[in-house]
C-alpha cells in the first residue's frame, strides 16, 4: 500500500477505535506528507465513522464506543474545517445558505462538512448548529433573508422535521423565491419531492452542485 494509502487506513482506524488523542496528529501526519483534506474526511474519516456506525447497529459497538468514535472524528474535522473553508473558489458571493440541523437531532458532523464546502465554493454560510426548532429557522429565514435554507437530518424519527420547517415557511410567507435542499444519512429524493424540498443532496460534494444549481451559477 502506498504510503497516502496507509496514512488513509490508519486515520480510519483512529475513528473506528476511537483513539481521540491520536487523531489530530495522524491528521497532521497525512496533510504533511500532502494528502488533500477532502480526500482525508471522504476516503479517511468518513469510512472510519460509517464502520463505527455499522457496529452500532449491529450491537457490536455501545454508545459510549460511537461516542468516542465521533469525537475522533470531529477531532480530526477541527484540524480540517479551515483548510476546508479556506479553498476559496469563488471571488464573488454565490449566495446565502442558512444551514442546520432539525430539531431533536444533535448530529452536526456531516452537516458541517456541508457547511464547510458551500462556503470553500463562495456561498455565506450562517450555520444554526444542531438541534434546531420549526421556528428557529422560521425566524431566521424571515430577518437573514438566505437564498437556501439546508436541513439536515441524521434520525429517521426527525425528518418530519424538515417538512414541519418547509410548511411553516409556506404557512409565513416566506417560502417564494426560497430555495430549501435537505440531506441527511436516511434522506432521498423521494422524501424532498415528497416535502416539497427543491433538491436534496447525498454528500457535501454533491450539495455544492445542488445549491450552484438552485441559485443558477
Ligand atoms: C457519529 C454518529 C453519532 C454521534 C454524532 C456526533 C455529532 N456531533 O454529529 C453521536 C454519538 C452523538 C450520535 C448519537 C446518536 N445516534 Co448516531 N450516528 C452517528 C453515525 C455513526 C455517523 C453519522 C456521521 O457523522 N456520518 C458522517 C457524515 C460525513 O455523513 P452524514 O452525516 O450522512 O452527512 C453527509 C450526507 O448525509 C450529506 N448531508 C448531511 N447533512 C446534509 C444537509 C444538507 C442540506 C445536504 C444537502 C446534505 C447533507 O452530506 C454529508 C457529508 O458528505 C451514524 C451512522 C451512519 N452511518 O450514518 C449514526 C446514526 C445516525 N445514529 C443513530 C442513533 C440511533 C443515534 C442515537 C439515537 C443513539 C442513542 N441511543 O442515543 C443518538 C441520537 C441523539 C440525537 N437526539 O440526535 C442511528 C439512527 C437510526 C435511525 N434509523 O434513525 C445511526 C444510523 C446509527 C445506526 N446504524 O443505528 N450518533
Amino acid at each position: 500500500m502506498s504510503d497516502k494509502g496507509a496514512l488513509l487506513e490508519k486515520l480510519k482506524g483512529i475513528v473506528i477505535d476511537g483513539i481521540i488523542e491520536d487523531s489530530e496528529g495522524a491528521t497532521k501526519e497525512a496533510l504533511g506528507q500532502g494528502v488533500e483534506p477532502l480526500e482525508i474526511v471522504e476516503k479517511g474519516l468518513v469510512p472510519g465513522i460509517e464502520e463505527a456506525g455499522a457496529r452500532f447497529s449491529r450491537g457490536d459497538y455501545f454508545l459510549p464506543e460511537l461516542v468516542a468514535s465521533a469525537e475522533a472524528m470531529q477531532t480530526a474535522m477541527a484540524v480540517l474545517d479551515p483548510l476546508l473553508r479556506a479553498k476559496q473558489e469563488a471571488r464573488k458571493t454565490l449566495g446565502h445558505v442558512l444551514l442546520g440541523t432539525v430539531e431533536g437531532d444533535i448530529h452536526s458532523i456531516g452537516k458541517n462538512i456541508v457547511g464547510a464546502l458551500l462556503q470553500a465554493a463562495g456561498f455565506v454560510v450562517t450555520d444554526l448548529g444542531a438541534n434546531v426548532a420549526v421556528g428557529t429557522f422560521v425566524a431566521k429565514a424571515r430577518e437573514l433573508r438566505p437564498n437556501i435554507i439546508g436541513m439536515s437530518a441524521l434520525l429517521t424519527t426527525t425528518m418530519v422535521k424538515q417538512q414541519q420547517t418547509i410548511e411553516a415557511l409556506a404557512k409565513e410567507g416566506l417560502r417564494s423565491g426560497l430555495k430549501v435542499m435537505v440531506g441527511g444519512a436516511p434522506v432521498t429524493g423521494d422524501w424532498a419531492k415528497k416535502i416539497g424540498a427543491d433538491d436534496f443532496a447525498e454528500d457535501a460534494v454533491a450539495a455544492v452542485a445542488v445549491a450552484k444549481r438552485l441559485v443558477g451559477a
